[in-house]
């Protein structure tokens, strides 16, 4: 399972009179153990989120109610995608900058990640994680 820069995951949605259902698993449509899932919610009106990018960590990141944007950055590309749909992921690689903004009222972004939480995973410096890559 290999994902391009930026790309946005269709997960299958099973709809009934009920309402819909989607899921995840591990190494199936995600390509790592999932170790850790966190969300962010009751984010203000106009407050961005992200600013940093993660040695190791990858991610998918669902807008699971409302939508926001994720700005990313490998140092070569750079490409906002706009997440508004439950059933949809954006998969976001090791060495990635993110910046995310524009988050609806109400909104919530779920993410699945594939370690624990650990700040030295972390360039919360630009410029920093620009010369970490120019080493790689
Ligand atoms: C990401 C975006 C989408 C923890 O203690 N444990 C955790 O698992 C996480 C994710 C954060 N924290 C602490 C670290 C900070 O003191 O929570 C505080 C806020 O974290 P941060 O400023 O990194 O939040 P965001 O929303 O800018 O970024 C988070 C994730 O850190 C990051 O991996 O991709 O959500």
């Amino acid at each position: 399972m290999s994902f391009q820069f930026g790309e946005v995951v269709d997960l299958t949605k099973i709809t009934d009179h009920r309402g819909n259902l989607t899921f995840v698993e591990a190494l199936t449509h995600v390509p790592f153990k999932i170790k850790r899932v966190y969300y962010l919610y009751d984010v203000p009106g106009g407050a961005d989120r992200g600013g940093h990018a993660h040695k190791e960590l990858q991610q998918l990141m669902i807008a699971v109610s409302g939508s926001f944007d994720v700005t990313l950055d490998d140092g070569k590309q750079k490409q906002t995608v706009h997440l508004n749909r439950p059933y949809q992921g954006l998969f976001v690689g090791q060495m990635t900058w993110r910046e995310m903004s524009n988050f609806s009222s109400g909104s919530v972004c779920l993410v699945l990640a594939s370690t624990e939480y650990d700040e030295s995973d972390y360039y919360r410096d630009y410029d920093e994680f620009l010369a970490a890559l120019s080493t790689r």
